[in-house]
């Protein structure tokens, strides 16, 4: 180990929905925020760190581990935020068995299921309880300072709170209330975002709050939250913000950003007064720009919408979720079917792009509810048979969405106990209470299928390949 340790951070592979080695990217993917704050909080600190980011150069397990390989470092951050795209991360842990430095895991899934993942794979040395910034610093720091300490190489993390060691848990570390004390995310490829021809693509992403005061059962943002003390929504001043906004025109020239807040409004008087705020600030430095923004049913209205517009907000996402009445109890949504209702008529009055979620499958599922989805369309439509065609377009999970049963969920438990959940704390899968169910289940699903392979199909015929 050189005298200050080296820090390597990498977002581990994933595939999400196209084939690796083709840049994803390109497909309006997303930017990840979570290793740049990372090491925004590390090289503040003096701590010599690299990014690599898998997923955005379209790397499988194999390549990424070769490209760790390549590199000099004497601790291994890896990210891992999603359950859905663990099977990647675990790919890529089998083949990084021989790597001498400790490595450190991170991420909602991680944290979650932290105790099974450090049985299951003896690579890793440490998993991050929540969120990283303060608890990397200090790993990093206690290593830099524990060198002459006996014992296991990660004998000093012994000392840093907010850890699942192979051993024990260090004490837990209260969330950052103070999101405005954090330094901006490094983003070491924002000039390719900026630049890309896709629109999805050349945004750049802003997080301006953190966790969620929602209850959905489905979700584990809450779980994620509650690991650490502190508030479950918790946000950056509106100045501060838009200062990020401001450096991120000034240094790139973006013009387009997308708000990735869990919940933007924070379910709270507090978070649409400083929505208002964040926009007022925007209006009053003169910026120019294209936002977009993700927020529940319940926390639109005409009149936020109106001064959010104003500001530039071009393109919102409703999380409507459920598609029947029962469906609100069983994913605790705590949205009335008005205010779904309702808040699909202001975006559309507002003249925003607008798209929205239904979860339409689960264990629990009637066949006849489905109907209940179209419904609420219907009704948001007025009647009007043009602003239904324009409501349907907006629906971007479709038909098929089905609910994804996550480990740590309130619903993991309730489909448990019912007999129903199929595999096991990395994967699982689930049976239909109802048979007719199923079975109309199977039939959208191998649609659905025989509609991705061609469209794969016509993807790599026409989609000129990168480099891998
Ligand atoms: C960008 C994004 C994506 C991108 C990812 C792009 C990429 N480059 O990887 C894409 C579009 C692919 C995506 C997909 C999905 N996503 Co998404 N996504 C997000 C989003 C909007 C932002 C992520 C982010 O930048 N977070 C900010 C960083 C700072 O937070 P963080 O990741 O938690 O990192 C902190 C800690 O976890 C920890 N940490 C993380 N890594 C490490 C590593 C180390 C070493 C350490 C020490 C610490 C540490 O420290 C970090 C800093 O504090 C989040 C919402 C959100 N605000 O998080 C949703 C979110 C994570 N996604 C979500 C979901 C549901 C999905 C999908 C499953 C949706 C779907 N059904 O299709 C899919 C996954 C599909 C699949 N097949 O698996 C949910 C997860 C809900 C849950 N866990 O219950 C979220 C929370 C959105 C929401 N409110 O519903 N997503
Ligand atoms: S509103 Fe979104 S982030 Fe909040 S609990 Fe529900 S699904 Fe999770």
């Amino acid at each position: 180990m050189s005298d200050r340790p080296k820090l390597l951070l990498v977002s581990a592979p994933h595939n999400f929905g196209w084939p690796w080695g083709q840049g994803n990217f390109y497909k309006g993917f997303y930017e990840y925020l979570g290793t740049g704050y990372l090491a925004a909080a590390c090289k503040q600190a003096g701590i010599s760190v690299e990014i690599l980011d898998a997923p955005f150069h379209g790397w499988g397990p194999a390549r990424t581990v070769k490209e760790i390989k390549d590199r000099q470092f004497d601790v291994l951050g890896i990210s891992a935020n999603w359950q859905e795209f663990f099977p990647q991360c675990a790919a890529m842990l089998e083949l990084l068995s021989d790597v001498k430095a400790p490595v450190i895991l991170g991420g909602h899934f991680p944290t979650i299921a932290r105790k099974e993942l450090l049985k299951d794979f003896p690579v890793l040395s440490a998993i991050c309880v929540g969120e990283g910034e303060v608890t990397l610093v200090e790993a990093m720091e206690a290593l830099a300072a524990g060198r002459s300490l006996q014992g296991p190489k990660t004998t000093p993390w012994l000392e840093v709170p907010g850890l699942a060691l192979k051993s024990q848990e260090t004490p837990r570390r209260p969330m950052v209330t103070d999101l405005d004390s954090l330094p901006f995310p490094l983003r070491p490829q924002a000039e390719m975002y900026r630049a890309s021809k896709n629109p999805g693509a050349a945004s750049a992403n802003i997080l301006s709050s953190r966790g969620c005061g929602g209850t959905c059962t489905f979700c584990t943002i809450h779980a994620f939250q509650a690991t650490n003390p502190g508030p479950r929504w918790r946000a950056r001043s509106p100045e501060n913000t838009v200062d990020e906004m401001e450096a991120l025109q000034k240094d790139y020239g973006f013009t387009n950003f997308r708000f990735v807040d869990e919940d933007f409004f924070g379910r709270c008087d507090e978070g649409r007064a400083r929505a208002e705020a964040i926009a007022r600030e925007i209006l009053k430095r003169g910026i120019k720009a294209r936002l977009e923004i993700y927020c529940r049913a319940d926390e639109v209205d005409p009149d936020i919408l109106k001064i959010l517009k104003e500001a530039g907000l071009s393109s919102i996402y409703l999380s409507l979720d459920a598609v029947s009445e029962s469906d609100i109890e069983l994913y605790g949504k705590g949205t009335t079917r008005k205010q779904m209702v309702d808040s699909l008529r202001y975006v559309m009055e507002s003249g925003l792009e607008f798209g929205y979620s239904f979860i339409f499958w689960h264990p629990y599922r009637k066949v006849s509810e489905i109907r209940e989805a179209f419904d609420l369309l219907e009704q948001a439509a007025g009647g009007d048979a043009k602003a239904y065609s324009r409501i349907l377009k907006g629906m971007q999970t479709g038909i098929i969405s089905d609910l994804v049963v996550l480990t740590g969920s309130p619903l993991e438990e309730r489909i448990r106990k019912d007999g129903l959940l199929k595999g096991n704390y990395r994967e699982y899968s689930y049976n239909f209470a109802d048979p007719s169910a199923a079975m109309a289940y199977s039939l959208v699903k191998g649609y659905k299928k025989v509609r991705n392979t061609a469209g794969n199909i016509w993807n790599s015929l026409l989609r000129p390949r990168m480099k891998s």
